[in-house]
């Protein structure tokens, strides 16, 4: 597979500092030379230009949708390189920096086709600002996918919603605000918490999760915040949260993925540097991401 890795170092989404430096320790991790060596053409396009804190007005502190018009701008630019690389026959894998960028990595890559979507998160990013209680955007961009939120973010893909709710499986959450727990349970989205991986296994789960979202489609996004692994196996995130998925389970879900041959473009988000212990979430997410482009053991 020709391999395409666009890094974007933003953090305006999230509510503490350091995932923007997330690209950078995912490749110091050894993610292209990695890929190159499983077989696969490998092309760094480096990083999107991105606004930094520092340099942007703050938002109002009771600002329900933070940093709104930097982040648009940036999920648009990111919308159109996803859908040009798409377009190229490449597989974009998008390293983050904040879950935000989500909205526009997964609408550029469903322009112009019939996506699922697997979102795999110990969060189910499904507020929007309605029901944010942080304001935070990157607490939303799974509402914003299937059509719920603001109309900077809800056309990027061309159509709206960029994908149909009966074709997105959400896997392993496991902390839902109030609100957006009532919004959850009345969508069409399938969920697994980790109720339903603790009783019927990861393998069964995905099993379902890849018929959701391969039926009548083109093949499927796949949006991966690094939170969603046991705090212990994966401390450098920022919105850490006990009792998650093991590594283990995460390769198994990724091995998965990658058999079923469906896989058009990737997410690997959320990892926080500044929060890790000598580099081990980046190098997980490396491993995680082999897994996913069809690493094997024997
Ligand atoms: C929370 C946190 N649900 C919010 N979301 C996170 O701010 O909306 N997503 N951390 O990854
Ligand atoms: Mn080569
Ligand atoms: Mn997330
Ligand atoms: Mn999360």
């Amino acid at each position: 597979t020709r391999v395409a890795i666009l890094g974007v170092p933003i953090d305006l989404g999230a509510g503490r500092r350091g995932v923007d430096m997330g690209p950078s320790a995912i490749r110091y991790a050894g993610l292209s030379r990695r890929l190159h060596d499983l077989g696969h053409h490998v092309v760094d396009f480096g990083n999107l230009a991105t606004p930094m804190v520092e340099t942007t007005p703050l938002p109002p502190p009771d600002a329900r949708l933070r940093y709104l018009e930097p982040i648009a701008e940036v999920c648009q630019r990111l919308a159109e390189l996803v859908s040009d690389i798409a377009a190229q026959a490449m597989l974009p894998l998008i390293l983050g920096g904040d879950h935000s960028l989500a909205i526009g990595s997964a609408s550029g890559s469903a322009r112009g086709r019939r996506l699922g979507l697997i979102w795999i998160d110990a969060h189910a990013d499904f507020n929007d600002e309605t029901t944010t209680p942080s304001g935070n955007i990157h607490g939303m961009p799974l509402a914003v996918l299937t059509g719920r939120g603001h109309l900077r973010l809800t056309g990027l893909a061309g159509k709206t919603p960029a994908f149909d709710p009966a074709r997105v499986v959400l896997i392993a959450v496991r902390d839902l605000d109030p609100l957006e727990r009532e919004a959850l349970r009345t969508s069409a989205i399938t969920v697994f918490t980790m109720h339903e991986i603790d009783r019927r296994g990861m393998a069964a789960v995905m099993e379902q999760a890849l018929t959701i979202a391969t039926r009548g489609t083109d093949g499927f996004h796949l949006s991966f915040d690094l939170d969603v692994v046991d705090p212990r196996e994966a401390p450098g995130v920022g919105t850490p949260v006990s009792g998650g998925i093991s590594a283990r389970e995460a390769h198994l879900a990724m091995e998965l993925i990658a058999e079923s041959g469906a896989l058009r473009s990737l997410d690997i988000v959320e990892v926080n540097p500044i929060l890790d212990e000598r580099n081990a979430t980046a190098e997980l997410a490396v491993e995680l991401a082999l897994s996913a482009l069809g690493k094997r053991i024997l």
